[in-house]
């Protein structure tokens, strides 16, 4: 059969086909078509930031040029300003396939200066809350408090931003562990809930709640999913951070 025979019977089976049908059919095509399009248009592609935050001295800015470097930054002082560069991690550069770069923002710990963390929250694909596991027990409550503040913000709570306690500073002897880490600052968050919401309600600063009421605080009752993990920015061992980082920015 050749192109003309073709052509000739598509329109002889156009010709029997009833009008409604074809009217259908064409309205089904420009629906997919739009429907498509305007998705395409809508989803933005799913945000690459991971915010670095934590009390001051705590490490970060040292965990920041590890992740990019693959080193250590020499001589670190206090960071007055968020510090951010998008880039494929420093351990997968050797990798031939093409991975996607990711932006890290490093927050500074300073109270004073913690307010900007709310301009970077609503781009936040995952969050670390970086702890100094050495100097913890004179930290801990004011870093649970921290951390308090961020689990119950509206902008973390409603997107539910996964979250990484992150124990560095593993290579000194002294550094407590991460469970032992974990199990204080949830203590400290406990009491916090008791007394925050002994406060007035129009004292209170926090848009939600944590835990279940009347049970003791754990942080798998948090609204987002918390995982604590060691690391060690000064000596590099950062594996565990780079595979968190990994799980929520796809390479
Ligand atoms: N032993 C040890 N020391 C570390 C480690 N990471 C950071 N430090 C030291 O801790 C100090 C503070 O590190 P920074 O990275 O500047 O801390 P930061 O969290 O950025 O502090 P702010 O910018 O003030 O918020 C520096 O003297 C670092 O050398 C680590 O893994 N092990
Ligand atoms: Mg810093």
């Amino acid at each position: 059969m050749d192109l003309e025979q073709w052509k000739q019977q598509i329109l002889e089976w156009l010709h029997n086909v009833p009008p409604i049908h074809l009217y259908a059919a064409a309205a089904v095509i420009v629906f997919t078509t739009v429907l498509l399009i305007s998705t395409r248009l809508f989803t933005r592609a799913k945000s690459n930031t991971v915010l670095l935050t934590g009390l001051t001295g705590a490490g970060k800015t040292v965990l920041f040029y590890q992740l990019r470097d693959g080193s250590v930054h020499q001589g670190t002082v206090t960071s007055m300003e968020p510090n951010h560069s998008t880039f494929v991690l420093h351990s997968e550069a050797t990798e031939k396939r093409k991975v996607r770069p990711v932006r890290v923002v490093d927050m500074p710990g300073h109270s004073r200066l913690r307010t900007k963390l709310d301009d970077y929250l609503p781009q936040a694909a995952a969050i670390v809350f970086v702890v100094d596991a050495v100097d913890f027990l004179s930290n801990c409550r004011p870093a649970s408090e921290y951390l308090y503040d961020i689990l119950t913000k509206g902008s973390v709570v409603k997107k539910k931003i996964p979250l990484l306690i992150l124990c560095n500073k593993s290579d000194k002897v002294t550094a407590h562990s991460k469970e032992f880490i974990c199990k204080q600052m949830g203590k400290e968050i406990d009491k916090l809930r008791e007394s925050r919401s002994a406060i007035s309600s129009a004292d209170i600063a926090n848009e939600f709640t944590l835990g279940v009421p009347g049970e003791p605080f754990s942080f798998n009752q948090c609204h987002n999913k918390v995982s604590v993990q060691d690391a060690s920015g000064l000596t590099g061992e950062i594996s565990q951070l780079e595979q968190f980082i990994r799980e929520h920015v796809k390479p």
